[in-house]
């Protein structure tokens, strides 16, 4: 059985263990197909007031991360992790996507450096760590939330984890388009019908019409995802159909006399 070690070091270990208790996560632990462990960085430093942050040389304001407690930390934690991968979760860091989410969830296990303050000790960077990961561009005060997501992710993506129903290899497009629309009961909300096809009963309809909104959905909001890979055949045909649909709206439009060429309203 494939299994995952995930260690987060941070100064808040309670903010991780009260996500693990819930979901995915919680069975995926409770199933051993990952370990997780919050390592406290606090624990780890050699003064009374357990200090684990420090003024900046060269002056300016903001803290920086100390870096002896944290490499012992990082250390106490590769001794009983030795396999595992180190990543920095900062804002510096490569941008985390799916790509990267698939290629963390072949290590054996994750070890999770989670700055606080204006940043940690560059030479922490530069000496103990294999990767340095940002969740997009936008700042946190922290990085445990991004821990988390690069965890939640990474869990998704380990065999067995996600029951065939929610199966991360039926979305064989994972990651290149928008999911489809999802419609549940009741049949009818607040005067809003649920699209009939997917009462038919016709799976290959519903199949197409899924996919097609897939597309659609796609193009509209995220053209960029397009950009990134070939699509098939059917796919093509399918914006095909859809540029022929826009054009004979914007057809039926000039025929009424509206648009451009008619000058206006
Ligand atoms: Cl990894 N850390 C912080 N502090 N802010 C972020 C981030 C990480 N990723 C995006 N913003």
């Amino acid at each position: 059985m494939c299994r995952m070690d995930f260690a987060a070091l941070t100064i808040f270990p309670d903010i991780f263990k009260a996500y693990w208790e819930h979901g995915i996560l919680r069975r995926a632990i409770a199933q051993g197909r990952i370990s997780a462990t919050a390592v406290d960085i606090r624990a780890f430093t050699a003064d009374r007031h357990h200090t684990t942050d420090d003024r900046p040389f060269g002056g300016g304001c903001g803290m920086v991360m100390k870096p002896e407690p944290l490499a012992a930390a990082l250390r106490d934690t590769r001794r009983r992790l030795p396999r595992a991968v180190t990543v920095l979760l900062t804002p510096q860091g490569r941008v985390f996507d799916q790509p990267v989410a698939a290629q963390l969830a072949a290590a054996e296990g994750l070890i999770l450096i989670c700055g606080r303050y204006e940043g940690v000790d560059e030479r922490i960077s530069d000496t103990l760590i294999d990767l340095e990961l940002s969740i997009g561009d936008y700042v946190l005060t922290g990085g445990e939330l991004a821990a988390l997501v690069v965890m939640d992710a990474v869990t998704r993506l380990i065999p067995g984890v996600l029951g065939g129903e929610e199966s991360a290899a039926k979305d064989s497009f994972e990651g290149h388009l928008l999911e489809h629309a999802h419609y549940t009961r009741p049949q009818v909300f607040e005067g809003q019908a649920v699209p009939e096809v997917l009462l038919s009963g016709n799976h290959r309809a519903i199949e197409a019409w899924r996919r097609e909104t897939a597309l659609t959905r796609t193009v509209l909001r995220r053209p960029d995802l397009l950009a990134a890979r070939p699509l098939c055949a059917e796919d093509i045909a399918t914006l095909r159909e859809l540029a022929e649909r826009i054009e004979r709206i914007i057809e039926a439009q000039h025929q009424r006399g509206v648009g451009p060429l008619s000058g206006g309203q």
